[in-house]
């Protein structure tokens, strides 16, 4: 079967495009922080993983960042979000604490769920990161809840959903997309089409290249972006909110990426992990976006050094301070839980 399946466009062969006209330099600046931080956090987090420290598994975002970043740079910090377990970017991007994220999938007492989570379980709902969830495609329905409940409320808040390719072929991801179409909500799915889900390439899963195809049959508005490309997806995912505050209804944005070497840090190995970083890093949004900003003469080469420096050194001082973390106390069982205490 021939591979049809878009990928983003590789480095060497991308052009910065036109620099988007409704956006200043400052916040220009800002994505490529933002990219960097949650890249040097997800390295900081592979490290501590590979040393024991993170129990369970962890699902780099490595490679991806361009989604999260580009998406939630047109939020309302009181728009809601759902994410999976590869859902680090996504919560650090809403403005999760990073010491208090580290720290939960370190499962220490100071993380954000108290250490009960872990690293596929975020939620603070207080930033408008509703939570990630380790059960594939199972958030999805609950985004068409929250969303429900949004449009409800009628404050204009929009609701983004995150999900793979994989999540795409479960049956709830159309169950949703139905009835968010019929209800109008004020709801994007963000497909993060890696290529893979686990071992399975897609050429393997899908039954059609473009999983933004899907909607149509819904009569739902649907884009496919370079997902590499922060500023397209900034641009989709612009489209889509003003969509949704207007009450238009639903978006699905498939957003064209690559993934990181392995499903997890935990996975043997795969195919090839050494073939998959050079493909990785053949098509990186960091360096695209470098190019961009140089080219649009927003940043030069050794300011955009000082930020890869500055983000390194925070992710260390991040881990660091999470490590110092105590652990949950026993009794801690018993709290959080809707179960009764211990008996007398
Ligand atoms: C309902 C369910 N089925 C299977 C799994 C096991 N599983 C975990 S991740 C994953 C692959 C999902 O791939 P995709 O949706 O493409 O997301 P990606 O991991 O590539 O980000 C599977 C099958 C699960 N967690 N939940």
């Amino acid at each position: 079967m021939t591979d049809t399946h878009t990928l983003p466009v590789l480095l060497e062969l991308s052009v910065p495009g036109s620099r988007p006209t409704d956006v200043d330099d400052d916040e220009l600046r800002r994505r490529y922080h933002e990219m960097a931080r949650i890249r040097a956090i997800e390295e900081e987090v592979v490290d501590a993983f590979a040393k024991g420290l993170i129990p369970g598994s962890t699902h780099p975002s490595i490679g991806q960042e361009a989604i999260p970043v580009g998406t939630i740079a047109v939020l309302r910090p009181d728009d809601q979000v759902l994410a999976t377990y590869r859902g680090h970017g996504e919560a650090l991007a809403k403005g999760m604490d990073p010491v208090a994220m580290m720290a939960e999938l370190m499962t220490r007492e100071t993380g954000v769920c108290k250490g009960k989570g872990g690293s596929m379980h975020l939620s603070e709902p207080s930033i408008g990161l509703v939570s990630t969830n380790a059960i594939v495609a199972g958030h999805i329905p609950m985004a068409g809840g929250v969303a429900l409940a949004a449009q409800r409320r009628g404050r204009g808040q929009v609701v983004a959903c995150y999900f793979g390719d994989g999540a795409a072929c479960e049956g709830e991801f159309f169950e949703t997309l139905n009835m968010a179409q019929l209800w109008r909500l004020p709801l994007v799915f963000v497909c993060a089409n890696n290529g893979f889900a686990i071992s399975v390439p897609t050429r393997l899963s899908q039954a059609t290249p473009d999983i933004a195809d899907r909607a149509t049959g819904f009569g739902m508005a649907n884009e496919i972006v370079d997902g590499n490309d922060v500023t397209a997806v900034a641009a989709a995912m612009g489209r889509a909110v003003e969509r949704a505050r207007a009450g238009e209804g639903p978006t699905l944005i498939e957003c064209k990426t690559v993934r990181w070497e392995r499903h997890s840090a935990f996975s043997a190995g795969g195919n090839d992990p050494a073939e998959a970083r050079r493909r990785r890093e053949a098509v990186d949004p960091l360096q695209r976006y470098r190019r961009a900003l140089v080219a649009w003469g927003v940043a030069d080469d050794a300011a955009l050094d000082a930020v890869d420096e500055e983000v390194r050194v925070l992710a260390a001082e991040v881990r660091a301070e999470a490590e110092r973390a105590p652990a949950p106390g026993p009794q801690s069982i018993w709290e959080d839980v809707f179960a009764p205490g211990p008996p007398r």
